[in-house]
This record gives C-alpha cells, structure tokens and sequence, in this order.
C-alpha cells in the first residue's frame, strides 16, 4: 500500500501542476460594463466564447437587475475586449418554451460541421434540464427544446459524429451529487444508451458534483474533458477545474484523469463575489499552432476571465498529474 502510495507521490511531483495562467485584464466582463443594457446588469459569467469566422463571439450569461437571466451575443476581434448586444436570445416563443424554458443559462457552443449547436441549462418549475438550439448566423435559431429530463446540467456536445452518432456529455443529479454521464445519438434529438463515464471521487477535490466544463476537444492523446468539481467546506461549496482525456473511438472510456485540480479560486475576483470561490469554465479555445490554449470561465458567478496554458503541458497534466 505505501509502496503504491510513494509511486503516486513521486509521479505526482513529476509533473508541473501551476500551468494556469490568468489573464492580466482580468475581470474581461463585468456587470457595469452591461449596466446600460436593457434590464441592467447584476453579474456577467460562466458564458461561451468561440471562433466565429476570423473573430470572436460570446455567448453570455447576464443576470438582470430583476434577477432574470438572459443570454446575449457578443462579438471580439482578439477574445479580450467585446461589443455585447442588447437583444435577448432563445427567449420562449411557444407554449412549451414558456413551460420548461422559463430561465436559460449556462451555455456552452459547439460547432459541428459549420453549424453552431447552444447548450443551456434551463429551469421551470418542474426543476433544471438541459436544452439545445442550432444557428449558422446567431440572427435564426432551430429550437431543440429540451433534451432530459429533470434534474440535469451541464450538457455539451462532442464536435463531431464518432463511429457515426453523435455523442454528448451531461450530469444528472439528486440530492446535491451528480456524476458526469454520456449518451448517443443518431439525429440530436432521440438520445439513449447513457453510460455513467466520469464519478465524482471519494477524498479528493472533486469529490461533490462534478461537470463538464467546455466541450470535449479532440487530441492525438483523447478526447480532452475540462470539467468542474465540487467540494462541500463548511463555508460552502468551491468549484474547481480538472482534466481528463476521453479514447478517441470510444469515449465512454477514460483514459487518464488528474488527480490534482488544475484550477483553483486564488484571485480577488475568483473568491469574491454573488458564490465565492467558483471558478465555472464553459469554453475552451485552442490554439493547436501556438501550442495555447484559452479557457474562458466564470468567477465567483460575478464577471467573466480568461485564463491561458499551453496545451502540451495541459495533456500531460491530464495524463500524469
Ligand atoms: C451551479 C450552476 C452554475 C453556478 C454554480 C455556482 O449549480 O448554477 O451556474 O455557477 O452553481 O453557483
């Protein structure tokens, strides 16, 4: 057992577990910046930035002076700075949107081949599910709806079809625990065979709820999987981000998972805030040419950050830390 123990240690030791780097124009979003939009602002976070032509766009959480949450488009040349829209996006238009899509948020993009799929999480009173809607332009919306039932969050989308289906990535969850959970699909809409494929792990820093954070990213070593973990302090809950890598042909498998956190509340913004100490990632950029990768998370369901890693030392974090 302790020889087992030391060969963890050393191998743990190894690796280089400081490889975050936060931005220096942190906060890149915060609330009085949407203060002239309609509703007002109270906080921007956990929204989705993306590449979008030559450029950037974002998909962003704002909650409203009422407290209602609303999404909203905006657009970046370089990622850094945005010019948001004051139009709100994927409101109800029908019967059934007003019944099972009263609050949307949370929501993560992915593009499958040249369409951008939205993931949300989204809330009525029959509790939180998991919805998608599809857009080539973000003017025109195809409404998915939701796709589970309740209690569910976190829901993102493979990139592209494996072995001919699409694949996701969601968390049902009860009585404050939830794993990360996978199920295929031919079409986008019927969905089934779901195979629990990350647990939240006894002892360590996720060892509450745990999520995926942005949509898997393809690498030579895996499917890479950035999530969120919890653990319950007697303060409260802290929100961490970790790594794991997915097989390529089977991603219902893992591969390797990090034992350590690779992000952690440590600044001003990240401990302060509507919930202190949440670092909530919903996007993840990368740069396969610059060996840089862009993690775009929410802090302290306050403002929205950026922080950056080099993508090399990020995988064999997931594989070795
Ligand atoms: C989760 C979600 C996130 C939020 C986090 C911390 O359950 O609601 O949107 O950032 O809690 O409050």
């Amino acid at each position: 057992m302790s020889r087992i123990f030391s060969l963890w240690k050393s191998k743990l030791m190894s690796v280089n577990l400081d490889i975050i780097q936060r931005h220096p124009q942190n906060p890149l979003l915060c609330a009085s910046q949407l203060a002239q939009l309609p509703g007002g602002c109270n906080s921007v976070f956990n929204s989705s930035v993306f590449k979008f032509g030559g450029a950037y766009k974002a998909l962003l959480r704002v909650e409203q002076r009422s407290g209602l949450q609303s999404l909203r488009l905006a657009d970046s040349a370089d990622g850094l700075s945005f010019t948001v829209h004051p139009e709100f996006l994927l409101t109800p238009e029908t019967e059934e949107q007003a019944l099972y899509e009263e609050a949307i948020y949370d929501p993560r993009v992915t593009e499958i081949d040249g369409k951008h799929y939205i993931c949300y999480a989204s809330e009525s009173r029959f509790g939180c599910q998991v919805g998608l809607a599809a857009t080539h332009d973000f003017k025109k919306f195809e409404r998915f709806g939701c796709i589970a039932e309740t209690q569910n969050r976190n829901l993102v989308l493979f990139p592209e079809k494996i072995n001919g289906k699409y694949y996701r990535l969601d968390r049902p969850y009860q009585d404050g625990a939830g794993n990360i959970w996978m199920c295929e699909s031919p079409d986008l809409i019927h969905w089934g065979r779901p195979r629990c494929v990350i647990e939240s792990r006894k002892f360590h820093w996720d060892r509450g709820k745990i999520g995926a954070g942005a949509p898997p990213i393809k690498t030579k070593e895996g499917w890479l999987v950035l999530y969120h973990g919890t653990v319950h302090l007697c303060n409260g809950l802290i929100y961490r981000i970790g790594a794991a890598l997915l097989d390529l042909e089977k991603p219902w498998i893992v591969r390797s998972r990090a034992k350590a956190w690779l992000m952690s509340p440590e600044a001003p913004y990240e401990r302060v805030g509507d919930v202190p100490n949440v670092c909530f990632l919903n996007s993840a950029i990368p740069d396969f040419e610059r060996d840089e990768m862009r993690l775009y998370y929410g802090a302290a369901d306050q403002v929205l950050c950026l922080a950056t890693c080099r993508i090399t030392e990020l995988i064999e974090f997931a594989m070795h830390a």
